[in-house]
């Protein structure tokens, strides 16, 4: 009897997270078009569903959703247009891969006009398998969260500006980088400090660096990249970085460390081996949840309300990325009858949970 029970207990667990991170069509903001990317069904142009993440773009949709799969092409974003690309389920089950000659996974371009607006947005990827994980350009304009950028042959994201009056501009949050062969972030500003800083500007939050081959963040210049506006760093982990968690111009003050960065702490993931299988989800007992940044509103915060946990399971995006009791949807106040008699119906109450 105490298999059935278990048998039925867990049918519960099904039921009422189902809904949370089946892949079901995600609503498409009012007013503009949407694609629709996934392998398994053929492309249909008139109902916006496309086979690859190239296909999705050009579709000229500033939206596209990933269903879950692993995408061996370079995602390429436009240079003259926004676009939002998001995963639907997140980064444990969505791949962007470098393939077999390890090209580079994503690129945000050069942009072609003066804006100051992001060009792009990856939210829920892994990113792995490439020379760069993700490369930015001379001016290029990258928002990147809940990602998990492992396992590339250089940098997980490699960003330059060399000297024009255009804005290189990277933002990173509740992403993980981890078992990069050089640099988890590496920032590159080629010219000299007579630009006045204010060329380059990149916020980092909510972030782990984890075993990079050389540094978890890396500055290429002993100058300052900006004051305080063009550069925001705080509540980020760091964890066996080989050369060091932050270069020396880093650790020199030239780039201001903010409040809430941890060194040499264990992030404690599910699992973390190199190459496929790892699973950067924070155990019940890491040291990082609840340790990222709040913002300056509820809008950093987890979808359980609580503070943001670092890394790529925390923040406003992880609503749907939790596909299994661990660290993900729960089941409370069962209750169950303690004794059935053969042949009768046991019916079991519970309450499904999304953290
Ligand atoms: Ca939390």
């Amino acid at each position: 009897m105490r298999a059935i029970i278990s048998a039925l207990l867990f049918t519960v667990v099904l039921l009422s997270a189902s809904h949370a991170w089946a892949s079901e069509y995600p609503p498409c903001p009012a007013g503009v078009q949407c694609a629709y990317v996934r392998q398994d069904v053929p492309a249909d142009e008139n109902a916006n569903i496309y086979n690859t993440i190239t296909d999705g773009i050009s579709s000229s949709a500033p939206f596209v959703y990933v269903f879950p799969g692993i995408y061996d092409e370079q995602v390429t974003y436009p240079a003259t247009r926004s676009v939002t690309i998001k995963s639907v389920d997140g980064p444990l089950l969505t791949v962007i891969s470098g393939g077999a000659t390890r090209r580079t996974p994503v690129i945000f371009p050069t942009i072609t006009a003066t804006v100051n607006t992001p060009n792009g947005r990856l939210v829920g990827f892994t990113i792995t398998n490439g020379t760069y994980g993700i490369e930015v350009k001379d001016h290029g304009q990258a928002f990147i969260s809940s990602c998990v950028i492992e396992e590339n042959q250089l940098d997980g994201i490699f960003a330059a500006w060399t000297g024009s009056a255009l804005v290189t501009s990277i933002a990173v949050s509740n992403s993980v980088l981890r078992l990069n062969q050089r640099d988890g972030i590496s920032l590159n500003p080629y010219s000299n400090c007579s630009y006045g800083g204010d060329m380059f500007t990149a916020a980092i939050h909510n972030s782990i660096f984890e075993k990079n081959a050389r540094y978890g963040l890396y500055h290429s210049r002993n100058c300052s990249i900006g004051n305080a506006q063009r550069f925001s760093f705080s509540h980020s982990a760091f964890y066996q970085n080989a050369a060091g968690n932050m270069n020396a111009p880093l650790t020199n003050g030239t780039l201001t460390k903010g409040p809430g960065i941890l060194e040499d702490v264990n992030p404690r993931f599910v699992n973390s081996p190199s190459g496929f299988g790892s699973d950067v989800r924070l155990q019940a007992n890491s040291p990082l949840l609840d340790k990222g940044w709040d913002g300056v509103n509820a809008a950093m915060r987890d979808p359980d309300g609580t503070r943001n946990d670092m890394g790529a399971f925390g923040g406003p995006e992880a609503r749907t990325y939790f596909i299994s009791p661990v660290d993900g949807p729960t089941v409370r106040e069962v209750i169950a009858p303690s004794v059935v008699r053969q042949g009768e119906p046991l019916t079991v109450r519970a309450t499904g949970a999304v953290r």
